[in-house]
């Protein structure tokens, strides 16, 4: 079974378009909402999904917590993360998920930047996520060129070892735990667009995203060294 995790908030216009097009490529689709003020979590029921409401802790990393609580119960086979403001394509999804169906990596990323640079995004962003993106490669030890990617896909085997603990982001997080645990990671290009409504949340302010990330970085590469 695959399963496809959607956090959202503030989504109601793109997010029904998204549900419909990622249920053409797994079994089930989980938005997780945060007390949206609009209507995303009807918007995203009627077009098929499982709504979460995430009450408190509100925060993407919160989101994908939750998300990612509830799909472990479902034993999926793969599971893919991808945002709901309609950046990503999902029609991507069977190429990110395909490495995990053949079994030869355990952590798929969809990176923006392998090919090409999406010119949507603003040389300020750009050169946070490389600063980040560093950082990360440093600590794995091998090179990235996207670690703040929202599209990604994993195995039953990666989902189940995932013990996030940030609130605010999750993107480095997740990577550091599993490739720093010996899990395969691997990126493949995927392409991005604008969104078109509502506003950018996590990395509106790029020195308090940067901070942030930062802290959860050097946190978490701490814990999983110690726990070895
Ligand atoms: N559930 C939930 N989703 C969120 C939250 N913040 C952002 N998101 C969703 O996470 C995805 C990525 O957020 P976005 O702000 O577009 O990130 P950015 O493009 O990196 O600035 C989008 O689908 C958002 O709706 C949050 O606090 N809770
Ligand atoms: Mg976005």
């Amino acid at each position: 079974m695959h399963v496809a995790v959607i956090p959202a908030y503030n989504e109601e216009r793109s997010i029904s378009g998204i549900v419909e097009e990622a249920r053409k490529h797994v079994d089930y689709v989980v938005v997780v909402d945060d007390s949206s003020t609009d209507g995303t979590g009807d918007a995203a029921r009627n077009s098929g999904a499982i709504v979460i409401e995430n009450q408190k802790d509100r925060g993407v990393g919160a989101a994908i917590i939750t998300g990612i609580d509830y799909v472990k119960k479902l034993r999926p086979r793969v599971v893919v993360i991808l945002d709901g403001d309609g950046q990503h394509y999902p029609t991507d999804i069977p190429r990110l998920i395909e490495p995990i169906v053949k079994g030869t990596a355990e952590l798929v990323l969809g990176s923006r930047f392998l090919r090409s640079t999406p010119s949507s995004m603003t040389s300020l962003k750009r050169l946070g996520n490389k600063f980040l993106t560093f950082i990360v490669s440093l600590l794995v030890g091998r090179k990235f060129t996207d670690t703040q990617t929202g599209f990604r896909a994993f195995s039953q085997r990666a989902l189940l070892a995932l013990n996030l603990r940030s609130r605010f982001t999750y993107t480095q997080e997740m990577i550091l735990e599993l490739c720093l645990r010996g899990y395969r990671c691997i990126e493949i290009p995927v392409r991005v667009r604008s969104r078109k409504y509502g506003n950018s949340k996590v990395a509106s302010n790029i020195i308090r995203y940067a901070i942030k990330s930062l802290l959860i970085i050097v946190s978490t590469y701490l814990l999983v060294k110690t726990q070895k």
